[in-house]
Order: C-alpha cells, then sequence, then structure tokens
C-alpha cells in the first residue's frame, strides 16, 4: 500500500512518517512538502534514502504539481497534514493560511477523486470548536459540538473540514476527520508554547506568557496522535469525525513552571505580556467515540511526556538552534518585541 503524507517535514507530519515506518514497514510512504519555514528536511535525514519512501518537494496548492505526483504514485491513503499551523501568525497575515488551508486541501481532495483511494484523511484540531468557559469544567467538546471559530487558523481549518465532508456527500469521496488538542513532544517548531519555553529557558531569556496564563489546553503527545490517525484512517468509518484528546487540562502558567522546574531555572523568567487578540480560553476533548469504536486510548502520561520532550530538545540542540539562529530572530523580534 502506498500511503501519501502531506506536510511530513513538519511536527507531526514527521512524527507519523516514523511510526508508520515502525508499525507498518511494508507500506510505501510519500511525503509531499513544501518546506515553508515550519518544515524542515533535517527532521526526515534517517529516512530519506530508505526503500519504501519518497520525499517530494512541492505544494498542495499547485494542481499541475499534485496530479503529476497522484499521477506516479497512486496513493491508496492520503493524510493531509500541511498546513498553515501557528495562531498567532495568522491574526498577523491570514491570507496563506486560507491558500494552503482552504485552496490546497481542495486540490489534494479533488486529486484524490480524479485518481481514486481508497480513503482521505483530514488531519483537522480542536479549535474548530471554539473554545469552553473556564467555569465550566462538566462541558467537552463531542463531535456534535458546532463549529464556531476564533482565529483565522481556526476558521481556515473549519472551512476544510466542511469542504472535506462536502467532498463525501456530493463526490462519495471516502473521507474521515480527526480534531485533536493540542501536541508537544520531538521536532516541534519553537514558535509553539512548549519548545519556545524550554528554548528560552534554556538561554536565560524571558518566558512570555499571554494575558495572565490561565488559558487552558489539552496537552496530548504527539505519538498518542500519531496511533491514534494510524487506527482511523485504517480501520475508523468512513464520512465520520473524530475528535482526539487525553483528558489532559493545564493552565499554560502551570506548563511554564513546570517547564522552568525541570531545567532548574528560575521563575524570575516569567514575563506575563499583551494578550493574543480574540485567545481561546479553554480546549477539552471528549475522546469517547474513538475509545468506544477503534479502542483507543492515550498511553503517555503527560509527567513523561514532558520530560521525554525537554531530554529531546536537551539532545537535540542543533536541530532547535540552527531554525532559531536565522530567520526566526526577525519572527521574534516582531512577535515579541512590542509587547
Ligand atoms: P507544522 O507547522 O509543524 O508543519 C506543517 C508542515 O506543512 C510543514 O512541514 C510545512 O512545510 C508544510 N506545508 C505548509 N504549507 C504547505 C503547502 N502549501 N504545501 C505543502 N506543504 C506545506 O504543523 P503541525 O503542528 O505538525 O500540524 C500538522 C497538522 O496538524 C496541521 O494540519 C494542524 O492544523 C494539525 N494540528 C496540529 C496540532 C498541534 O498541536 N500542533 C493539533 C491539532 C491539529
Ligand atoms: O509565547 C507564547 N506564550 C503563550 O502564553 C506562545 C507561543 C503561546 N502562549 C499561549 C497561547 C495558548 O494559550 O500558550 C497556549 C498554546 O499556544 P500555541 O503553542 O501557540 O498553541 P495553540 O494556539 O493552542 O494552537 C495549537 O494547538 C492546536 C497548535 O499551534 C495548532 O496548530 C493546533 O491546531
Amino acid at each position: 500500500m502506498t500511503i501519501l503524507v502531506t506536510g511530513g517535514a513538519g511536527f507531526i507530519g514527521s512524527n507519523f512518517i516514523f511510526y508508520e515506518r515502525e508499525k507498518h514497514p511494508e507500506d510505501r510512504i510519500v511525503c509531499l512538502d513544501k518546506l515553508t519555514y515550519a518544515g524542515n528536511l533535517s527532521t526526515l535525514g534517517s529516512v530519506l534514502d530508505a526503500p519504501n519512501f519518497r520525499f517530494v518537494k512541492d505544494d498542495i496548492c499547485d494542481r499541475e504539481a499534485v496530479y503529476r505526483l497522484f499521477e506516479e504514485e497512486h496513493p491508496d491513503i492520503v493524510v493531509h497534514f500541511a498546513a498553515e499551523s501557528h495562531v498567532d501568525r495568522s491574526i498577523e497575515n491570514p491570507g496563506v493560511f486560507l491558500e494552503t488551508n482552504i485552496l490546497g486541501t481542495a486540490v489534494l481532495m479533488d486529486a484524490c477523486r480524479k485518481y481514486g483511494i481508497t480513503r482521505y484523511h483530514q488531519v483537522s484540531t480542536d479549535e474548530v470548536y471554539g473554545d469552553l468557559p473556564l467555569d465550566r469544567p462538566d462541558l467537552f467538546f463531542t463531535e456534535e459540538t458546532p463549529i464556531h471559530t476564533s482565529s483565522p487558523y481556526s476558521s481556515s481549518k473549519a472551512a476544510a473540514d466542511l469542504l472535506v465532508q462536502a467532498y463525501h456527500r456530493t463526490y462519495g469521496l471516502p473521507v474521515s476527520i480527526s480534531r485533536c488538542s493540542n501536541n508537544y513532544g520531538p521536532y516541534q517548531f519553537p514558535e509553539k508554547l512548549i519548545p519556545l519555553m524550554i528554548a528560552n529557558c534554556l538561554a536565560d531569556k524571558p518566558l512570555p506568557v499571554y494575558g495572565q496564563g490561565i488559558n487552558v489546553r489539552d496537552w496530548l503527545y504527539v505519538e498518542d496522535h500519531c496511533k491514534a490517525i494510524d487506527l482511523i484512517m485504517r480501520k475508523g468509518r468512513v464520512g465520520e469525525v473524530y475528535n482526539i484528546g487525553g483528558h489532559n487540562e493545564m493552565r499554560n502558567i502551570d506548563i511554564v513552571k513546570l517547564i522552568i522546574k525541570e531545567l532548574g531555572k528560575s521563575e524570575d523568567l516569567i514575563t506575563f505580556v499583551t494578550d493574543r487578540k480574540g485567545h481561546d480560553m479553554r480546549y477539552a476533548i471528549d475522546p469517547a467515540k474513538i475509545h468506544a469504536e477503534l479502542g483507543w486510548l492515550p498511553e503517555t502520561l503527560f509527567a513523561e511526556g514532558i520530560r521525554k520532550t525537554i531530554r529531546w530538545y536537551l539532545d537535540n540542540k542543533e536541530w532547535w538552534e540552527t531554525i532559531i539562529s536565522g530567520e526566526y530572530q526577525n519572527y521574534y523580534q516582531q512577535m515579541y518585541g512590542h509587547r
């Protein structure tokens, strides 16, 4: 079987490729990635020359390139990770989010219709449900929760989800969608909360906590997400949405304090900065459906996962130091310089 993985040079896509190669070495994996600022070919260094693996640098919005690739590879399954994924960037510059996340998804599904596939899987996010109030810990996002987005990022992901459902209903495309909570783990780009705090902590730089740091996210170790996607794309029901999350809700400030403690630094590094515009308060997933239908449960406890993650960033300094020494400096100045 050939699996086309888009966005495989990014955080979750690369972890997914490693997971698939371990669990299903018989499958061929083709990775399509544009290598934007968030994509890093060195991440895939260990598999680039491996048999049953091919990397293709192209844009999912480029119809000709995508059709050519389908003609060459005839993938059985398409797993679509490629996206602009950072909320703060979407607030500064929404345009590219609409192009990649919405139009790119349509191009990919058009190719699936034209050449035929057995499954198209859309990797979506809990952010499409908007947020929950802090004073209602009894509320969770289920698959029935209405779409209600806050940021250009989440709106573009929600629009893509609606298109995926439309392609299923209108053209009978065999699709599935997963909506996962916040991931953490190896190879996450240092603009995201956990790796940013680890990198700043190690450099004794201020730790920029938005607002009061009381926003809650539901954190899941990336490998648990990969396992869930693997199950859904192989055994999940066509046309269905599956929520993925591990009931691991934490306030941002507590995550930051935990990282400080693990790295033996001082809480004086914490700097409260101007809040994110439209900042979602709380995300919390109800994963009952994927548990009941596919037997999925998260395996990595947060205490263990965060230690593994911190250890990974300590052991792989070159990977992220290369990133933050380049264009990232301009980004950091632009995003945090005036807060
Ligand atoms: P990421 O930003 O780390 O990686 C995105 C990858 O997509 C990069 O390799 C990039 O080069 C590639 N890409 C971007 N635009 C492209 C284009 N036009 N054509 C081809 N490739 C392109 O993102 P991530 O955190 O790994 O997220 C992957 C997916 O999972 C996204 O769809 C995101 O919405 C979703 N998701 C992420 C999280 C999370 O916590 N990170 C949680 C739930 C869902
Ligand atoms: O410097 C920071 N300071 C801070 O307080 C950063 C980068 C973030 N934050 C806060 C904002 C959020 O409340 O931390 C929380 C997590 O922020 P991000 O890492 O930017 O993630 P989030 O906005 O929650 O979105 C993530 O999870 C859902 C991913 O980036 C999305 O791609 C995914 O869909």
